[in-house]
């Protein structure tokens, strides 16, 4: 046993070799996939299998976290009643949130959204998964970068469901304490995302967006480089994005 590595058991980890062709290959293909995501709020009412799902779930839990620890629950709603119920609970709170509840800014800001208190995609969506994050373990264990550890799960989800042709949105009902009343979970949850899947309406809109180019976020530090680099520009300029 290398005590460096403490007393856990240690097996080999060999990755499978791929030439770079195969690596873009592989990667260009996935890219696409998700350069065509977009979070929807129109789902058609069509079933979905559920199987994918879960296996979109099981996916999102091999996500790292704090300590392998795992602070996550995903409840999986298909039962038309609790829908409902989610459903009116969420739009009690957007209707004080977007009734003056919210700052005057954050709604200016959500108006090229067009979003507003009424959900129908929390009814109509076939399935919706609400992530839980566990602040502790149920016997009281302490947990370690749950934010940052739910939140690859969580990206890890999307990818998933986008992979396997599904649509979803990450909805933040503020606030989402009546979750986890409804969902019956332990007080050391707390609910993070409201994810209805499903299928696009086949009327489905989505405002016009465009992502930021990769100029705009990745900057490059290779050796020898006074070009690009925050270093040479200076850290706050450098980290301004620019465009849109
Ligand atoms: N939770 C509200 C408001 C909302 C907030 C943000 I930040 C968004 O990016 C989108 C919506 C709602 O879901 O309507």
């Amino acid at each position: 046993m290398d005590p460096e590595r403490g007393e856990a058991l240690h097996l080999p980890f060999r990755l499978e070799r791929r030439d770079d062709a195969a690596m873009r290959h592989a990667l260009a293909a996935f890219s696409a996939q998700m350069c065509t995501r977009r979070s929807v709020r129109h789902f058609s009412r069509e079933a979905i299998p559920l199987d994918v799902v879960e296996a979109a779930i099981a996916t999102a839990a091999t996500a790292p976290s704090g300590a392998n620890r795992q602070p996550w629950t995903f409840c999986l709603v298909t039962d038309p009643a609790l829908k409902a119920k989610i459903r009116d609970a969420a739009e009690a709170e957007e209707r004080a949130f977007y009734g003056g509840g919210a700052p005057a800014r954050w709604l200016r800001d959500l108006e090229p959204l067009g979003t507003n208190a009424d959900k129908p995609f929390l009814t109509d969506a076939p399935a919706l998964i609400v992530l839980f994050a566990q602040r502790r373990g149920a016997l009281g264990e302490q947990h370690y970068y749950v934010q940052e550890s739910v939140g690859i799960a969580a990206g890890i989800l999307i990818a998933a469901l986008t992979v396997a042709g599904l649509a979803t949105l990450t909805h933040t009902p503020a606030p989402m304490g009546f979750l986890r009343e409804v969902l019956g979970r332990p007080e050391q949850e707390r609910a993070v995302l409201l994810m209805p899947v499903g299928f696009p309406a086949a009327d489905a809109t989505v405002p016009a967006l465009t992502r930021k180019p990769l100029e705009a976020v990745l900057l490059r530090f290779a050796a020898g480089d006074t070009g690009e680099g925050a270093a040479a520009k200076g850290p706050a300029l450098a980290a301004t994005p620019r465009g849109g």
